[in-house]
């Protein structure tokens, strides 16, 4: 699945790299891992407009305990550089939303955050403990979430990262919170309740709509594409549900 974009951007940016490996091991552990197909128009996207170059490429999964797993890596105009990650779990499961965004520009990590989302209103909050009691005193900037962010947990990591040695603590972070996750959808089987299915759906919509009041995502995309275009590519790509 390496291609050569990827190859390229992410060899000249060690920490995207670092950080998508490490997803990728993760993934690669879930059960009944598959390819989603997806339109190649929305998959890969190319643009070699002067002053408006871009490239993005996005790769999605399936796996037991997950409806989507999403990882898009992109880079706008030689400058803004982002990996994006939300694994959407089946609803049928007890199992968070992970959800990850680096925003780098040019060598500035102005953005870094993760979470274990809830997804239902019981949410099994066994790994709470654990979560909290990740050291983060290392890290000097950290940032508040904005309003529309109460869908994240108590645990949500937000910071603009300063240096290298907050860099690889923000790595090792990503992967105690990924490892929490994998471990969770093995130990976890399906309910049939429909009335919990169907609170974890509204879960996910809610999840959806507020991620689309971000306006820092929608602004990247319009300067690059129509209206239309950035609004089918969030809904459908980023956040559907
Ligand atoms: C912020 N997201 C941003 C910023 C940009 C993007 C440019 C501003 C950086 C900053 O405030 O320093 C842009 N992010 C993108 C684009 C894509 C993307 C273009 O993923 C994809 C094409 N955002 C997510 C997910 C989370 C998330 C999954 O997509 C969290 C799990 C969070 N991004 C997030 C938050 C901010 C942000 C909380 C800060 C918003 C603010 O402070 O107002």
């Amino acid at each position: 699945m390496l291609s050569k974009f990827l190859t390229k951007t992410t060899l000249n940016d060690p920490l995207i790299l670092t950080l998508l490996q490490n997803i990728r091991d993760h993934r690669s552990k879930l059960k009944n891992l598959n390819c989603i197909e997806v339109d190649p128009k929305l998959s890969n996207i190319i643009s070699n407009v002067e002053g408006k170059e871009l490239h993005i490429e996005n790769e999605f999964h399936k796996a037991k305990g997950f409806r989507k797993l999403h990882i898009e890596v992109a880079e706008f105009s030689n400058s803004l550089k982002i990996l994006h990650c939300v694994f959407f779990p089946d609803p049928k499961y007890d199992i968070p939303i992970f959800g990850m965004d680096l925003v780098k520009v040019n060598k500035l990590v102005s953005a870094a955050i993760v979470d274990l989302s809830p997804s239902s209103k019981n949410q099994n909050i066994k790994y709470d403990e654990l979560l909290s009691r990740i050291d983060k005193s290392v890290f000097k900037s950290k940032r508040t979430i904005p309003g529309w962010g109460d869908i994240f947990s108590k645990n949500v990591f937000f910071a603009s990262l300063k240096n290298e040695s907050e860099e690889n603590a923000f790595c090792k972070m990503v992967d105690n919170y990924l490892s929490v996750l994998i471990q969770l959808s093995q130990s976890t089987s399906p309910d049939y309740d429909n009335k919990i299915i169907k609170e974890r759906i509204n879960y996910q919509k809610n999840y959806c709509i507020q991620q689309m009041k971000n306006e820092k995502t929608s602004l990247v995309l319009l300067k690059y594409f129509d209206k239309k275009w950035v609004d089918e590519y969030i809904k459908k790509v980023l956040f559907d549900f």
